[in-house]
């Protein structure tokens, strides 16, 4: 399996995220990064190549233009408005109180942009989220051309942005960009399984009204983790897309036999769906020692639903969204690799 990665992710070291009333160092740290490419050398898992370096058309399939623009110049404006912490939001706009407008002054525009307020950006989040994308459309274009498989070893992670809003430590939306990159080189149908502990809640708004993406996420119930406000069962998808949004929610405790039942049922989803290719958004923070999150799969369980995919026969680019457990993340992401490989 051919794996794209760059050193350069490690411009995005910011050194404040708010937890728990706290400013705390960032669970999404470079180190992560660093476990997982140790791993993939170590146990020989595919040649590793840098990133094509592509220009923003492919970003604005999927992104509005004055959101990357904002995320552009962020810590510029920030830093020029003499802050002297992180860029973070403080505010938002909230239920029946925005009249959906952005503000002139960066405070107010932070907030705007945002679905949550963990997340500071600073000086190198800009390149690096940049990089992230061009790290998943090489992978997408290595499927384009007719690879079996690919791992993209984005940093940051990108399953929680939207359109125009970043947050829960994402910005550019990875596996989206990815996806409409397949379509626009031919695919018909893309079908995403988002596998991460969190609910993707970006990639389902961008897809939300389509039927040419099937998005399936197995996460945490949002009535008892992040990002809360969207994830549930009962969010099919609109209008044309109908049918093609498949949540499965489930409980703190969860361990792998439930986990993965709801795993054949999604597999089964994207199966009867005929897709063309499929992108696995791939965070690890299902692992039992994850330190923000509640299920508890071990690491053979990686390498067990590795092989569950594989089964599919669709041709896969797996795509890195979360993990916290640093020095376990290598192991698990591996282990999924290696699982789908040796299938
Ligand atoms: N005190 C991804 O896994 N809430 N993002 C964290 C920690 C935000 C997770 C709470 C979690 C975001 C890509
Ligand atoms: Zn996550």
């Amino acid at each position: 399996m051919k794996i794209i990665y760059s050193e350069e992710h490690k411009l995005r070291d910011s050194k404040t995220e708010l937890s728990g009333g706290q400013l705390v160092p960032p669970f999404e740290c470079p180190v992560r990064a660093e476990y997982v490419i140790d791993e993939l050398k170590r146990r020989q898992v595919g040649g590793i190549i840098l990133p094509q370096r592509f220009d923003k058309s492919r970003m604005l399939r999927v992104h509005d233009a004055d959101y990357l623009q904002f995320l552009e110049t962020c810590w510029l404006d920030w830093q020029a408005a003499g802050y002297k912490g992180e860029a973070i939001a403080s505010c938002a706009p909230s239920r029946r109180m925005t009249r959906d407008v952005p503000p002139r002054e960066i405070d107010g525009r932070i907030g705007y942009y945002c679905l949550a307020a963990e997340t500071s950006i600073n000086g190198g989040t800009w390149e690096a989220a940049y990089l992230a994308a061009d790290v998943a459309l090489t992978g997408a274009d290595l499927i384009s051309a007719g690879n079996k498989s690919a791992f993209s070893l984005c940093r940051p992670p990108g399953h929680h942005a939207a359109t125009d809003m970043f947050g829960g430590y994402c910005f550019i939306n990875n596996a989206a960009v990815a996806a409409q990159a397949m379509l626009d080189d031919g695919a018909t149908r893309v079908a995403i399984l988002d596998v991460d502990f969190h609910h993707g809640n970006g990639t389902q708004s961008i897809f939300y009204d389509r039927s040419d993406v099937l998005f399936c996420s197995l996460h945490g119930d949002p009535m008892d983790a992040f990002p809360y406000y969207l994830g549930g069962d009962d969010e099919l998808g609109e209008g044309q897309g109908h049918g093609y949004n498949r949540n499965y929610s489930l409980p703190p405790g969860t361990t792998y036999d439930v986990w993965s039942s709801a795993l054949d049922d999604a597999l089964k989803t994207i199966t009867d769906f005929g897709a063309d290719a499929l992108i696995v958004s791939l965070g690890v923070d299902t692992f039992e020692h994850d330190p923000i999150s509640f299920f508890k799969l071990k690491s053979d369980d990686f390498t067990h639903y590795g092989a569950k995919v594989a089964a599919l026969n669709i041709p896969t680019l797996f795509v890195m969204e979360g993990g916290y457990a640093v020095e376990e993340i290598g192991v698990n992401v591996v282990n999924v690799l290696e699982g789908f490989d040796d299938a």
